[in-house]
């Protein structure tokens, strides 16, 4: 039967299985605009482009189902590169759709032309300009089948303007998506016996959880892994939620904010067993002296990460929910009772739970706002967190036990990202309390979503860890530019007003005693409520490995102060 371009993308999108998409329109995009009425998608009105990216990422990350953005040509293409790059290092499956001019004008500098296939290529998994009706059907298909098959990504749909308004027969199956990608692994049968090899000799060996985990859906094959192994489990900030953080053979996070005795594990380890992770520098700190007296072994699905960082003893390609249970008969049940026994003496004599050595004579910390917001929502909310020392601090302090109940922009950085990828972890998922950690400046970087909270009735909380500062930055300037503050001291508007003004109901915070009611009342109210957490101005997140040094060099808090007592 014939279609009009238009009508075969929200055809192949309600195929894909596809409810929600996030956008914005403009004249390249409006035939498919239009013709979206007669489809029974929801269509999610951002206020920007990058937003719409976000909100696709994050119910991408929610879910492990793909996330769609929709946008214009020029403008509101480009506008969507910040989102695309941001899925592309966490390795988030998205598809982001843009109109194009018509494709007579290509080249001709036409209104809002871009060549977005050409920006966006380093940004994306893989990106098409589809110049005929008849190539959108393709395209969509092959663009879903490649951002969550082998390792996930975004992938860019650039249309022009005819090819969504003239018609073409429009054949769904015609049009699957052709064998693609590389070419599976070679037979690893070496490799696996030598992994278990390493694995039932080792005697202070170390799991390495990564994101891979979460994507994958490995975490019961996971954690029968590191139960039978008997091997403690450190975490990266990405691979956090992969292994319960009350289980006894975690670790915490690993890397420049993670605890002391992870780190201290990691450079005494005689066995690394990486999964699903990718030695980011902000792991590994400074490569010369990572681990120095570990064998190390890597389990991972994209070829292309194996010894790109750290050289690795066995590498093994593939999925880790496959790799995985192909270990587990074989490894010997193993004794670590005194590795195990070892750590808790390094967790012990360290700067353990920092927060301990926080005064709390009425002052307000990031981390007790942190800790409390894990009590009181009793460790069951979806975070969505922004970036920055708000970011540390909730990976250090909300213990998380449920997959998938972290979202963060962990590669790319990316201040702005919390507020909306948070509104599409909770269409995606309209029963989880979601909640948004954001700085004050990440907050004021996306804060014009608030409305589309509003329109769309979106039931989120948000929590400004508000100190004045772009904090993380100004930590930098304080430990390694003398205090030099230059352009991180922060004037922000009224949070509750600005809250106000969107209707949306907002509480200022002051107190330590003032935070979980506050907490509390966001939660009964079924609506989303702000909440402005003033806290220390100048607080640091410890311990910390200054960039490009080794990991057991870090820097704690200077003199712990009397304990507070309180639980952590
Ligand atoms: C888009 C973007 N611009 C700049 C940065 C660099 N950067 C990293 S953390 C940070 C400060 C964040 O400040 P705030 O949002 O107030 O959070 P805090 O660190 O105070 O918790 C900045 C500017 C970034 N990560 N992303």
């Amino acid at each position: 039967m014939k279609k009009t371009g238009a009508q075969i993308l929200w055809e192949c999108l309600v195929r894909e299985g596809v409810a929600d998409v996030f956008g914005y329109p403009g004249g390249a995009i409006l035939p498919a605009y239009d013709a979206m009425l007669a489809y029974p998608i929801r269509h999610i009105l951002t206020r920007h482009e990058q937003g719409a990216t976000h909100m696709a990422d994050g119910y991408a990350r929610a879910t492990g189902k793909v996330g769609v953005a929709i946008a214009t040509s020029g403008p509101g293409a480009t506008n969507m590169v910040t989102g695309l790059a941001t899925a592309m290092m966490d390795s988030s499956p998205i598809v982001c759709i843009t109109g194009q001019v018509g494709s007579r004008l290509i080249g001709s500098d036409a209104f809002q032309e871009t060549d977005i296939t050409g920006v966006t290529l380093p940004v994306t998994k893989h990106n098409y300009l589809v110049t005929r009706a008849a190539d959108v059907a393709p395209a969509v298909r092959e663009a879903f089948y490649l951002a969550k098959n082998g390792r996930p990504g975004p992938v860019l749909i650039d249309i022009t303007k005819d090819a969504q308004q003239s018609q073409a027969e429009f054949d769904y199956d015609a049009a699957a998506p052709r064998p693609h990608g590389r070419p599976g692994p070679p037979p690893q049968e070496a490799n696996f016996r030598e992994a278990l090899a390493l694995i039932n000799a080792a005697e202070r060996p170390v799991i390495l959880a990564g994101h891979g985990i979460l994507l994958g859906n490995a975490m019961a094959e996971f954690k029968a892994f590191a139960e039978r192994t008997q091997i403690p489990v450190a975490m990266t900030l990405l691979g956090i939620g992969a292994f319960p953080a009350s289980h006894t053979l975690n670790l915490g996070m690993m890397g420049m904010h993670g605890e002391a005795w992870v780190n201290t594990a990691i450079q005494e380890a005689d066995l690394l067993i990486a999964i699903g992770m990718r030695f980011d520098d902000r792991v590994t700190g400074t490569l010369a002296s990572y681990a120095p007296n570990a064998k190390k072994i890597h389990v991972e699905i994209d070829p292309a990460e194996i010894n790109k960082n750290v050289p690795v003893d066995v590498g093994i390609i593939g999925d880790v929910r496959d790799v995985l249970p192909r270990l587990l008969p074989a490894i010997a049940p193993g004794d670590r009772s005194a590795w195990l026994r070892k750590i808790d003496e390094l967790k012990g004599g360290s700067a353990v739970l920092d927060i301990k050595n926080l005064p709390d004579e009425g002052h307000l910390y990031a981390a007790h706002v942190i800790n409390d917001l894990w009590r009181a929502t009793s460790g069951k909310a979806l975070v969505v967190t922004d970036v920055g020392q708000h970011q540390m601090w909730e990976a250090q302090y909300y213990h998380h036990d449920v997959p998938r109940s972290l979202i963060t922009s962990g590669g790319l950085g990316t201040m702005g990202f919390a507020l909306p990828a948070a509104i599409g972890a909770k269409i995606a998922r309209p029963n989880a309390e979601v909640w948004v950690v954001v700085g004050d400046g990440g907050f004021q970087m996306t804060m014009s979503e608030l409305a589309t909270i509003v329109q769309e009735g979106i039931d989120i909380n948000i929590a400004i860890i508000n100190n004045g500062y772009l904090g993380m930055v100004r930590q930098w300037q304080e430990f390694f530019y003398e205090r030099r503050y230059a352009a991180t001291p922060l004037l922000s508007p009224d949070f509750v007003k600005i809250a106000d003004a969107y209707g949306i109901r907002g509480i200022n915070v002051r107190k330590r005693d003032e935070v979980i009611p506050a907490v509390q009342a966001a939660r009964k109210a079924r609506e989303t409520v702000l909440i402005d957490f003033a806290v220390e101005q100048e607080d640091t997140v410890y311990p910390m490995v200054p960039a490009g040094a080794a990991l057991h060099q870090m820097i704690r808090r200077p003199s712990p102060i009397a304990e507070t007592g309180e639980d952590v």
